[in-house]
């Protein structure tokens, strides 16, 4: 240990807003909207508020390969939630989780709109919806539901955890960085044994659990989360790399990962999808930049 604990938690926990670290200016301890702002509608079936990061991405994913498996009812608007502007505290968006985080999809193809929060339940909701990706057979989808519950709850330890200490704390602190190194080479340990024997997370089919895993721990493995992928020697992890492989080259998850994204090369990011074309329209100005 090189950090000297050097920290005596008081009675009571108060907040402190200058914690200094990085999105330090959107947490807080309280729940509810800051403020009354209405959430846009478009004219698809499905409305999604979110924005690019590995939880949103798992949403455009799927609704990406719903399209491309010819499910017109996925069409879908995405508007961008920015959450470093603390659009996640407006009143239309609390309606649609009161848990404040993105994703959040509103289902307007009925009805009465039906909201849905959480990436795990979102995913569900539409692989039930449309019949795919999710496989009907028991121990099949025993499998399947059991590998994304299981990303749903590890994945902290890669965001909140490792991520957190190891690229947007004030300062380093080795106990908790070398805490949550070990977790998460265990748990890409578990993903690379799984996938040793597997094509997919699941078994032979890709599911909702690849869509699930693949934005944190593909993405780990593709070196591009917190700048870690020699800290975490992500290249040992053959099986994930493989497998994190395959699935970044499918056109749908090039789509899915286009969408509400506001980091990296202009011509990846697609802020708002409202129509397919969208991404012609992008493409098309990736051609035109080259010449
Ligand atoms: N368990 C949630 C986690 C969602 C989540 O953490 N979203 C983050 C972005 S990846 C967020 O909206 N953060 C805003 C905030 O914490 O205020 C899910 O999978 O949907």
């Amino acid at each position: 240990m090189t950090d000297t604990p050097d920290y005596t938690p008081p009675k009571v926990w108060t907040w402190n807003k200058a914690n200094g670290g990085r999105f330090a200016n959107i947490n807080r301890p309280i729940a509810g909207p800051t403020h009354d702002k209405d959430l846009p509608v478009g004219r698809h079936p499905l409305q999604l508020y979110s924005l690019g990061t590995p939880n949103g991405v798992k949403i455009t994913i799927m609704l990406e390969e719903l399209l491309a498996l010819g499910h017109a009812g996925a069409e879908y608007d995405a508007w961008l939630i920015r959450i470093g502007e603390g659009d996640q505290f407006g009143s239309g968006f609390v309606a649609a989780n009161p848990n404040s985080k993105i994703p959040a999809l509103v289902d307007r193809s009925g009805p009465t709109p039906i909201r849905v929060f959480e990436s795990g339940a979102i995913l569900v909701y539409l692989a039930e919806k449309f019949g795919a990706f999710l496989p009907a057979e028991s121990a099949a989808r025993a499998e399947t539901l059991s590998w994304l519950f299981w990303q749903m709850g590890s994945a902290p330890y890669l965001g909140g955890g490792f991520g957190h200490f190891y690229a947007y704390a004030p300062f380093k602190m080795e106990y908790p960085i070398d805490r949550f190194a070990m977790e998460v080479k265990r748990q890409l340990d578990v993903l690379d044994r799984r996938l040793a024997e597997n094509a997919f997370i699941a078994g032979p089919d890709y599911t909702i659990a690849d869509m699930a895993i693949w934005p944190w721990y593909g993405g780990l493995a593709k070196g591009w989360l917190y700048g870690a992928a020699e800290f975490l020697d992500v290249a040992a992890y053959r099986h994930v790399q493989r497998w994190a492989e395959a699935i970044g080259e499918r056109p749908a998850v090039r789509r899915g990962r286009m969408v509400n994204r506001v980091q990296g090369e202009a011509s990846s990011q697609l802020h708002e999808r409202h129509d397919a074309s969208d991404f012609e329209t992008r493409t098309q100005d990736k051609l035109k930049a080259a010449e």
